[in-house]
């Protein structure tokens, strides 16, 4: 809430239409000047006119797969006025785009699930509620915990928080497998496995040698139910505990203690998605799933495995599962679509091959990018990169309601309002209910809605029926909410302000029929079991992912590990410039956590500026000293809004705390092409002399208007 007031009329608002001064004297190209380039404010029709003709110019001259419209990202809560189901809905009346597929959270889950389980949606949406935990399970092995930071959201929004209240109610023991403690909320009682980063794998595979070794795997299980565990046995021969106590930094004593309890008791192995946010991110959910195989409680109230708890507020959730209204797209006439997290790629190498699932893929040749309710300068790796990358299409366009860095880097930037200052449907997922959300607040500046901006580019191009089908915002509320509901009447929804959903079911346990009758209900895999070892993935011949869980060292190595995990702040790196968000600051700066020992060798104390920075980059931070943090391993939250500094002495950095400058912009492996920005390999020193001020949060400088 404190975000979300003082964000509403922040200086960091974009007032009115504005345009980069290089794009509007010199016209469309590739251009370097993008982010340094000052802006000019335009009347709405003036630059509604120039976007529509840019439009039409670059799917006339180009073809619409010239246009990328992937245009990733969370926006704001609100089903009608999601921002990337319009710009989509948009995009595809006038042809269609490039659009992308995946998502940073978990694209490389999605890509891996469907080759060991088949299905990642069912491994989400049917995950073991938490009811069933809580009664039944008797130790959680939580490999990257449960973070209660991410549980107030889904997309969509929230309307219940449940996770905080079913964690508190755990009669489970947990094993916390992090390296930072407080991956855990402290009202659970957890023994505390402070792993290396990016090691979880070889603490797995070493868990698994010990059930064979000691005979305490389930044969029968994985005779009946899997394929593929006798290649994944030979393999684990020389993966015993000595072995993974000198990658992982846990004793080889508490690994065989550890795999003795597992088998003893009813065991839920969980895997956070932060895990698979890593180069070959693919390997420690699937010797999770191997490991819980190996268990034989896959299908059992309380055991087998799950992916996600405490990624997001509903997994394990009891809502209801129930589609919620939403905006018809519409169908893209293009095929062409990019990994979500090959951005940077795509724009520096059209034509350029690469691998994806199997598949030999091309980049296209891009001309216009178009955002809306994304900031890739948030999201992305390597920020310097794609800042390099920025500078090659013809024409960027962004909508927004701050100036985010992306807007920054745009020639084109419209004015969007918030969730606050339009009506919309609110829901999320697995929400409890439908919420109205009433306009509370007039529109800032000149903001209009997404929807407007894209009715009124349809109009010029001559499509506006198309897109609107002759409704106003509210009518569209109307016609969504009929279409989906007869009873209670929209108008009576709208004056209660909210409408409860029928609740779903307390008690659930994945894969439960698969369990019962792997027959009757096979899963979606080739062999319609749990594929231990893929003949697919295998066939791929991919070295970064081979056809069963394997260790693979990363390729990074470093003084210390940078965790870059999500804000407890903020969502993302929304509304940055809000209350709760600045008072997380320290120095004004990101807060960059480390351990003491660390810190004292390098002479910093609480509230230190610091420079944290490797090959790629570097970023001012404020320090805090914190013994929740194994040493060698630093925490700097993703989200402060990116500060490029690039005369500095020490050279190129983000003022602000950018954590982003500093990942690699790698993928996980081959296979999934999925993000793998949750670690990177930095170090940190004390900052000294005048630190550059931070110039994010106020617009940036516009000299004139027209
Ligand atoms: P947000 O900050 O939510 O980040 O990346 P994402 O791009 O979703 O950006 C949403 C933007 O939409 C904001 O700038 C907001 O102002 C704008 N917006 C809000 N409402 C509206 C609207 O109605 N209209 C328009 N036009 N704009 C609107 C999130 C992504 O980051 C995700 S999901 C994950 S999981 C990744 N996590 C990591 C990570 O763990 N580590 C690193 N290093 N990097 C990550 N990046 C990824």
């Amino acid at each position: 809430m404190g975000n979300l007031a003082a964000a509403l009329d922040h200086p960091s608002r974009v007032a009115r239409p504005a345009v980069r001064r290089g794009w509007l004297e010199d016209g469309p190209g590739p251009d370097d000047r993008r982010g340094r380039d000052e802006f000019v404010e335009v009347p709405w029709d003036d630059v509604l006119d120039r976007l529509a003709a840019e439009l039409d110019r670059v799917r006339t001259r180009h073809g619409n797969q010239a246009i990328f419209g992937g245009s990733y990202g969370w926006a704001s809560a609100g089903r009608f006025h999601h921002a990337q189901s319009q710009l989509h809905r948009f995009l595809n009346t006038i042809g269609g785009f490039t659009g992308s597929r995946n998502t940073y959270s978990n694209g490389t889950s999605s890509v891996l699930l469907p080759h060991v389980v088949g299905d990642m949606h069912a491994v989400l949406r049917q995950a073991s509620t938490w009811p069933t935990i809580a009664e039944h399970t008797e130790l959680i092995v939580a490999f990257g915990g449960v973070p209660e930071k991410n549980v107030f959201v889904t997309p969509g929004g929230v309307t219940v928080h449940g996770t905080p209240g079913h964690l508190a109610r755990l009669r489970a023991r947990v094993a916390l497998v992090s390296p930072l403690r407080d991956d855990l909320p402290s009202t659970v009682d957890a023994r505390w496995y402070p792993v290396r980063p990016a090691t979880d794998t070889a603490l797995m595979l070493a868990l698994a040698h010990t059930l064979v070794v000691e005979g305490l795997h389930d044969r029968e299980f994985l005779a009946r139910y899997c394929v593929g565990f006798p290649e994944f046995e030979r393999y684990l021969r020389d993966k015993d505990p000595e072995w993974a106590a000198g990658i992982t930094g846990i004793p080889a004593a508490d690994i065989v203690a550890l795999a003795r309890e597992m088998a003893a008791n009813r065991t839920l192995i969980t895997v956070t998605w932060s895990l698979q946010r890593t180069e070959h991110g693919e390997q420690p959910v699937w010797a999770g799933i191997a490991l819980a195989a190996m268990l034989g409680q896959i299908g059992l109230p309380g055991g087998g495995f799950g992916h996600g708890y405490g990624s997001m507020g509903d997994v394990g959730d009891t809502g209801p599962e129930l589609r919620v209204p939403y905006l018809p797209q519409g169908v893209n006439p293009v095929d062409e679509f990019i990994p979500v997290a090959r951005i940077a790629d795509l724009l520096l190498h059209p034509g350029r091959k690469y691998d994806y699932n199997g598949e030999v893929r091309r980049y296209p040749d891009t001309r216009l990018v178009y955002w809306a309710g994304g900031n890739p300068f948030h999201h992305h790796q390597d920020l310097n990169r794609l800042r390099r990358a920025f500078t090659r299409p013809d024409t960027i366009v962004v909508h927004e309601p701050h100036w985010t860095a992306t807007a920054r880097h745009a020639d084109v930037v419209l004015p969007a309002t918030t969730a606050l200052e339009r009506e919309d449907l609110g829901s999320g997922r697995r929400d409890t209910h439908l919420i109205a959300m009433h306009r509370i607040a007039p529109p800032a500046g000149e903001a209009r809605d997404d929807y407007t901006i894209f009715a009124a580019l349809a109009a010029r191009l001559g499509v506006a029926e198309a897109f609107t089908e002759g409704r106003s915002p509210r009518e569209w509320l109307e016609h969504l909410y009929r279409s989906w509901r007869e009873e209670p009447t929209f108008d009576r929804f709208w004056a209660d302000g909210e409408l409860r959903l029928p609740p779903g079911r307390e008690h659930h346990t994945l894969f439960a029929d698969f369990r019962a009758d792997p027959v009757a209900h096979p899963l979606r895999t080739p062999s319609g079991r749990i594929e231990i070892t893929s003949a697919t993935v295998a066939g791929f011949g991919y070295p970064d992912c081979p056809g069963h869980p394997v260790w693979l060292p990363p390729s990074e190595s470093g003084p210390l590990w940078l965790i870059a995990n999500q804000p407890h702040t903020r969502l993302h790196s929304q509304l940055d410039a809000g209350d709760v968000s600045q008072a997380g600051k320290v120095a004004g700066r990101e807060r960059l956590r480390l351990n003491p020992a660390d810190a004292a060798a390098r002479g910093i104390t609480t509230g230190d500026v610091v420079r944290v920075f490797n090959t790629r980059g570097a970023c001012l931070a404020g320090a805090v000293l914190d013994d929740a943090l194994r040493p060698g391993v630093v925490q700097l939250p993703t989200g402060a809004w990116f500060d490029p500094v690039e005369d500095h002495p020490t050279g190129p950095l983000c003022a602000h705390g950018n954590p982003n400058v500093l990942t690699a912009d790698i993928p996980s492996s081959r296979l999934s092409q999925g993000c793998a920005g949750q670690h990177a390999t930095v170090d940190v020193e004390r900052f000294t002399g005048p630190a550059p001020r931070v110039r994010a949060l106020h617009p940036p400088l516009r000299k004139g208007s027209r």
